[in-house]
Parts: C-alpha cells; sequence; structure tokens
C-alpha cells in the first residue's frame, strides 16, 4: 500500500516530458486528425462528387454533425500539437542534429508532419473566419495538405511504434528505462538509432532519449505532470466549447471566439453572402425575374407570385456552412419535385441550378437525384414565417437535406435538368 502510495505520488510529480505523456497526447491527436480526414473527405465529395456517388438525405442534419465535428477537431488540434510539441521539444534541437540517413529521414517526416499539419489548421482556422491572408485557393490547398499530413502521420507511426506499443498503457510510463534498469531490450532492438557508448548502459531507446531530456529523474520538474495534463486538457475543452456552440445548439451561449452567432441576421438566421456582395441587389426584385424550368426543349417559366399560387411545403432544414456555423430554420415553398414533374424530368435525373449572382464559385452548382427527388427539398419563398429576405436569397432559393450551406444556392435564376 505504502509502495502504491509513493509510486503514485512519483508519478503524479514526474515532469510531464516523457515517452508516456507523448503517446497519450498522440493518441488524441491521431483521433482528431482522422475525424478531420473522414469529415474532409465526406465534405469534399459533397460538393465535388464522382458521377457515380449518391448521398444520404438523411438526418437532415448529417452535414451539420460532420461538419461541426471537421470544424471542432481542427480546433482541438492547436492545444494537442503544442502540447505534444512541449513533452518532445529538446528532442528537436538534438545534438548531433544528424547521426545518419535513417535518421535523417525519421526527423525529416516528423519536420514535413508538424509543418504540414500546423499550416493545414491555421489555413481552415482562418477559413472559418472568411479571411484569406493568402493568394492561392483554400479548398485545393487544404484538400492536398489533408493528404501530405495523413501520410507524414501514418510515417510517423510506423517509425514510432515500438515507443508507442510500449507507452500504450498507463503501468509502463518507462520509470524503470528512468532509473537506469537494465531492460529486456537494452541492446536498442526496437530500430532506433544505434546507442552511443555512454547512454547505452542507460537502458531502452526511449530511456535514453527522456534520460538525456530530464537529466536526472529526481530533479524536481518545473511543470508537474498533473498540473501539463490539466493545462492541456483545459485549453482544449476552452477552445471547443467556446467555438462548438457555432455547430450546435446546445453550446450556443458558449459561442464566444466563432465567427457566427445563431439568432441574427434577418428572420433570426446569420446570413453569409450578401444581395450586395453577390451583385443581386437590381436583378433580384426586378419584376421580370422568372424561375426557369427546363428538360430540353421543355421549358416553364414560373414568376414569383406564380410559385406562391403553386401547392406550398413547409419543412424544417438547417442552413449547415462549411465554416462550420449552422443553424435550424423554418421553410416555405414548393416541392421541387413538383416542378421537375412538370417538365416530365426523370427520378434518375440530376440538376444543374444557377443562381443571378455575376462572379463566384457557387453561381453554378449541380445537384444530384437524391436530393432533388427529396420530399423536404424545396425551392423555398419564405424562411421562419417571413418572405425570404433579399439576403437569404429572395425571391427564391434552394434548400435540401443533408447539403453543405454553399449548395443551397440563393437567388435562384434557373433549374435545368441533365440527362
Ligand atoms: N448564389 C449563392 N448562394 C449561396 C451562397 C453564395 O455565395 N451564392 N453562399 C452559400 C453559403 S456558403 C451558405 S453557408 C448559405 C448561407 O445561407 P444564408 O446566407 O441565407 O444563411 O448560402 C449559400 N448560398
Ligand atoms: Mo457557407
Amino acid at each position: 500500500m505504502r509502495r502504491l502510495l509513493a509510486a503514485t505520488q512519483q508519478a503524479l510529480a514526474a515532469p510531464p516530458r516523457n515517452p508516456r505523456m507523448t503517446v497519450v497526447i498522440g493518441r488524441l491527436l491521431a483521433l482528431a486528425f482522422l475525424l478531420c480526414f473522414g469529415t474532409g473527405l465526406y465534405s469534399h465529395f459533397l460538393q465535388e462528387p464522382e458521377p457515380w456517388m449518391r448521398f444520404s438525405t438523411v438526418p437532415a442534419q448529417l452535414y451539420q454533425v460532420t461538419q461541426g465535428i471537421h470544424i471542432t477537431a481542427g480546433i482541438a488540434c492547436f492545444p494537442l500539437i503544442l502540447g505534444k510539441l512541449y513533452t518532445v521539444y529538446p528532442l528537436l534541437f538534438q545534438t548531433p542534429p544528424l547521426k545518419g540517413p535513417l535518421h535523417f529521414l525519421e526527423r525529416a517526416s516528423i519536420a514535413l508532419f508538424v509543418g504540414a499539419s500546423l499550416v493545414q489548421i491555421t489555413i481552415g482556422l482562418l477559413n472559418t473566419y472568411q479571411w484569406y491572408p493568402w493568394n492561392f485557393g483554400f479548398r485545393q490547398v487544404h484538400w492536398a495538405l489533408s493528404f501530405v499530413v495523413i501520410g507524414s502521420l501514418a510515417i510517423h507511426i510506423a517509425v514510432k511504434l515500438p515507443v508507442i506499443a510500449r507507452f500504450w498503457t498507463r503501468n509502463s510510463d518507462g520509470s524503470r528505462e528512468l532509473r537506469g534498469e537494465e531492460t529486456p531490450d537494452a541492446e536498442g532492438r526496437d530500430g532506433e538509432t544505434a546507442p552511443d557508448g555512454e547512454t547505452a548502459r542507460v537502458g531502452g531507446v526511449t530511456g535514453r532519449i527522456f534520460r538525456w531530456i530530464d537529466q536526472t529523474p529526481e530533479a524536481k520538474p518545473s511543470v508537474s505532470r498533473r498540473g501539463f495534463i490539466t493545462t492541456v486538457g483545459v485549453s482544449t475543452a476552452t477552445v471547443v466549447v467556446l467555438t462548438a456552440g457555432q455547430s450546435y445548439a446546445a453550446l450556443s451561449p458558449f459561442n464566444i471566439f466563432a465567427p457566427r452567432v445563431k439568432g441574427t441576421g434577418p428572420a433570426g438566421l446569420p446570413v453569409n453572402r450578401t444581395a450586395k456582395a453577390a451583385q443581386v441587389l437590381d436583378t433580384a426584385v426586378s419584376p421580370d425575374w422568372a424561375l426557369t424550368i427546363s428538360n430540353g426543349s421543355r421549358t416553364v417559366a414560373l414568376s414569383r407570385a406564380e410559385l406562391l399560387a403553386l401547392p406550398q411545403t413547409t419543412v424544417d432544414l438547417p442552413i449547415s456552412c462549411v465554416e462550420g456555423w449552422s443553424q435550424m430554420a423554418t421553410w416555405k415553398g414548393v416541392r421541387l419535385r413538383d416542378l421537375l414533374d412538370r417538365v416530365g424530368a426523370d427520378t434518375g435525373n440530376g440538376l444543374k441550378l444557377t443562381s443571378l449572382e455575376k462572379k463566384g464559385g457557387y453561381r453554378v452548382t449541380q445537384m444530384g437525384p437524391e436530393y432533388a427527388f427529396d420530399a423536404s427539398t424545396l425551392v423555398a419563398l419564405e424562411v421562419n414565417g417571413e418572405t425570404l429576405d433579399i439576403d437569404h436569397g429572395y425571391p427564391a432559393r434552394m434548400i435540401a437535406p443533408g447539403r453543405p450551406g454553399v449548395l443551397q444556392t440563393k437567388w435562384l435564376s434557373s433549374l435545368e435538368v441533365e440527362s
């Protein structure tokens, strides 16, 4: 019992720079990266589908959830990466800096991994604030870098597998090595660089490295392990709680840092691109406006009054922006599939949507048949009981379940059935 107590005290007082801590944070970081990668792939293919791809329209909040995870996990990476770098940072300045070709490869892969990750999460965060202090296309670079990050992560994990395996569980905190006792693999058989004469006597290879860091294991640490875990944990929880409210209603009272706040804007709904920015202030209110729906040579043009005279449907659907914010709203308008019936569209056909907007990446977009023929996909004319505000897409906008906000086209001008 006394020994257990003493061991616990020692464990808690031990400095955070030890391989066990690096592995613990590394696991969380790997989880966050994999969540970002998976949800990122989903978001990418929703926006740029391969022709054969079909997506789920249920639950309607699917994209809100996946993209909320994407942004929140990405934000959580900041304190986790900084914490992990802290646990190993003396190793970054080790001497000699290069001990041979293998050591070079190991360090190069880490440099690539750390560099790519930091750039990735930084441009991702700035994008949620719609701040682009660079002159490259965000989406292309973010997409390409994701493969660099995941690829170098895989290399990093492979290289560090012996350390990860040894320090995976709680009891294997390497204290024996730190105390300099001989361990079965004292010859450094776990594949790291060959031990030099001095440190070879210390113990396993991680023991050698971390003994080098800590000098004397008994030295009083300046940061306790508990203090360190608390710092990393609290910072991660704080950034998550203070921003996730943009995506999840339950946390919205704590949304302090995120760029969008629920419940603001016309009809209590935030606006992303305004009518002014899209240069539709005149065309959107023009009496000549009509929505053109065409299927080959069959064409129908309906004014807003004619659309309002058709059977109206009310649905609750969220706007879920790629930038992470989202909000539920009540939409009223004409079922898209009723309009498509009028031009004899087939349920296997996709659509090309065009907005009045003068320029912009989402002026012309594509919609797969799974959305076009879903009963809750509307050409919306009202939101939250009010006529659609011009900033929300007056005279008519698209709203469909489970799609990213960028594809919820505002200021609709024409719908063309694709063959
Ligand atoms: N024509 C057009 N539609 C658009 C956009 C746009 O830039 N142009 N922005 C989209 C984006 S990114 C989002 S998140 C939603 C936001 O809708 P809201 O501004 O009505 O909240 O509209 C979408 N519809
Ligand atoms: Mo968006």
